[in-house]
């Protein structure tokens, strides 16, 4: 019997699952490295921890290993129902929370090592977290894609950690009772870009699709839904969509530099972000709070049919 130590929180919503034993050895170089072999040689390990039985499509698991460079904290690999992601901000939340759950980090600033980037993380006495993302930009505004039986789409392309295609002014509501609406929308948004061969930089596929809305909370200034590459929504406001926003807005001149935005979900949660300017592209910092959920050991049964997971 496999058996895998993992501890779960949920960050605005949002879940993470933390492997704290019990994962592949993907050896002691750069976290790209890494990863790389995670991808190769491990995928039944995603799998086995995020997917069904043990999980669900709306789960990020986080791989920690030890730093490549000795004076960060550690190197994080977060993975989903499908595949890997760049970054995770309410992922990162999610690892500082449960690390300072086990004593093992205490207030202050720690550095990760993230596949596209290190990415600063700062508990406060609060307990809640403020994630100093990777550099974001906007790659493209007033895309127009044609979207099957919606006609034509406008949105902007932008980097936060991941590629995302925003849709400001969604004309319905965006609420949790019009999930599979939003959901079905963002999809054919997705496909539609594939289709189209509209990409981020270097050809990377657009892979989150986030539209936004008034919000319903008086202190946030939007709100918005976020589609997921498995096709699961985020349950909080994104850390790396709302690091996206905060591009696009800067670049629109729309928000000063270190001018708090107030980003809600469809559940009502919120994230805080700002920026500063660096260079061309901006240094979003986003804050949010994380709750441990649950420690526990899964056990992998060889002859379990299901063992490594529900593959979609
Ligand atoms: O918070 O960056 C994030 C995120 C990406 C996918 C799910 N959550």
């Amino acid at each position: 019997m496999r058996r895998i130590q993992v501890i779960d929180s949920h960050t605005a919503g949002e879940p993470t699952r933390v492997v704290l034993a019990g994962g592949p050895d993907l050896g002691s170089g750069p976290v790209e490295e890494r990863l790389r072999r995670f991808r190769a040689e491990h995928d039944e390990f995603r799998s086995t921890v995020v997917n069904e039985p043990r999980g669900s499509d709306v789960l990020v698991g986080a791989w920690l290993g030890e730093p490549f460079d000795p004076t960060n904290t550690a190197a994080v690999i977060f993975f989903n129902n499908v595949g890997y992601l760049g970054m995770c901000g309410h992922g990162l939340i999610g690892v500082v929370v449960t690390l300072a759950y086990l004593g093992r980090l205490t207030t202050g600033a720690h550095q990760f090592e993230t596949p596209v980037g290190v990415v600063c993380a700062t508990l406060e006495a609060t307990g809640e977290v403020c994630i100093e993302n990777v550099p974001s930009y906007r790659y493209a505004r007033d895309v127009t894609v044609n979207v099957e039986s919606l006609g034509l789409v406008r949105g902007q392309i932008a980097w936060g950690g991941n590629w995302f295609f925003l849709v400001d002014n969604y004309e319905h509501t965006i609420s949790p009772s019009h999930v599979e609406t939003l959901t079905d929308y963002c999809w054919r948004i997705r496909q539609a870009l594939r289709q189209a061969g509209i990409t981020g930089a270097g050809g990377a596929e657009i892979d989150h699709i986030e539209l936004f809305g008034p919000p319903s909370d008086p202190r946030a200034d939007s709100r918005n839904f976020v589609l997921c590459p498995g096709k699961a929504y985020d349950r909080s406001p994104c850390g790396t969509g709302t690091s996206a926003k905060l591009a696009c807005l800067a670049a629109d001149g729309k928000l000063p530099e270190n001018a708090i935005w107030r980003q809600e979900s469809i559940t009502g949660s919120l994230f805080e972000g700002w920026y500063r300017w660096e260079g061309s592209c901006v240094r979003p910092t986003i804050r949010g709070a994380a709750f441990v959920t649950a420690e526990s050991t899964l056990l992998v049964d060889p002859r379990d049919p299901f063992a490594t997971g529900i593959r979609r």
